[in-house]
């Protein structure tokens, strides 16, 4: 590996090899997608979901879309990280303070390990789409704490260890409805409670990526910087077109930009990608990378309809952005 990562290694990752011909940095699992619209009997859809490693197998939260099109959040959890038992009830997020709630709608977790406990970050309806975070231990009660932020916010994003001490977090500032616009700014947390030290990671660039972006799976440390993937949107004469990108964050002072890819290294082309609820999106949530060999498994939604897995290499990867950067 040219490229050193900092984690565990994860052997038993979901993994298949590049198929033969297959010049893509990202290539898709020839199992997608690998959790269907009608996993359980409640679902209208399940699409933008994060998994983790969980006592040696997997666990993870969903988003499901009930069939009244409401959006919630189901826990599950996998022995390979491809089959995926998940639960039917919805999950009832615990606190002690009433003005939290109620629980109107959830959607596009994102999971993450952070020294003694999980955190879940999600977009929470509090009076408009904002940052909620709970943590959990064994992905059966989950314990809400304060949003990290005021509404307009979607696409909370914990990284996976303190940086100068404190939590850090990128989120993208939004709107009410389906947001025309969209950077990327970092913020940090002495306590997950209070956020300050607010920060503008990036924002739009051409094509792919010209009218929003927002971070995708928690950001993984490798000896190159933070390897964030993130995604972009398109405005066609059809609507929006959510593609995939990558960056790389200087470790310290995430904010600032090491390099970014100019091309996508994914954009909606199977079926399952181009129709849908929603045509046109792929969503990465989750990446589980198996530090002692870079081998990524990502986890996104197809068409706002299923969950596809792909993969690539982290080496492969971090030459890619770099071949083609825009800074
Ligand atoms: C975004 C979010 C995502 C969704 C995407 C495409 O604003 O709602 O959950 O995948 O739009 O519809």
């Amino acid at each position: 590996m040219r490229v050193n990562v900092v984690g565990d290694p994860l052997p038993n990752i979901p993994w298949e090899e590049r198929p033969v011909g297959c010049q893509d940095v990202v290539w898709r699992s020839a199992r997608n997608p690998i959790i269907p619209r009608d996993a359980t009997s409640g679902s209208n859809s399940i699409f933008n979901s994060a998994v983790v490693p969980y006592r040696g197998a997997f666990a993870g939260v969903f988003r499901i879309d009930d069939k009244c099109r409401e959006m919630r959040l189901h826990a599950g959890r996998s022995e390979d990280g491809v089959h995926w038992t998940l639960n039917h009830e919805r999950i009832e997020f615990v606190t002690s303070d009433p003005e939290l709630g109620p629980f109107v709608y959830g959607y596009d977790p994102r999971v993450v390990w952070i020294e003694d406990r999980y955190y879940v970050t999600w977009c929470n309806w509090f009076h408009g789409p904002t940052i909620g975070v709970a943590t959990t231990h064994d992905f059966e009660a989950f314990y809400q704490l304060e949003n990290a932020f005021l509404p307009f916010n979607r696409n909370g994003v914990l990284f996976p260890r303190k940086i100068s001490g404190r939590f850090a977090m990128v989120s993208r500032p939004s709107d009410n409805g389906h947001t025309p616009f969209g950077d990327i700014f970092y913020s940090e947390s002495p306590d997950m409670r209070y956020w300050g030290n607010h920060r503008y990671v990036f924002g739009t660039a051409g094509g792919w990526q010209s009218t929003k972006v927002g971070a995708g799976p928690i950001p993984i440390e490798t000896s190159e910087g933070w390897l964030m993937i993130y995604h972009g949107v398109l405005t066609s004469c059809n609507g929006f077109v959510y593609s995939a990108g990558a960056a790389l964050l200087d470790l310290d002072k995430p904010w600032k930009v090491i390099a970014r890819s100019r091309r996508f290294i994914m954009a909606p082309r199977t079926l399952y990608e181009n129709v849908g609820d929603v045509p046109n999106v792929v969503f990465p949530c989750a990446a589980l990378c198996d530090a002692a060999t870079g081998r990524l498994a990502i986890y996104y939604g197809g068409a706002d309809t299923v969950v596809g897995l792909a993969f690539s290499m982290v080496d492969d990867l971090v030459d890619y952005i770099k071949a083609d950067s825009l800074v």
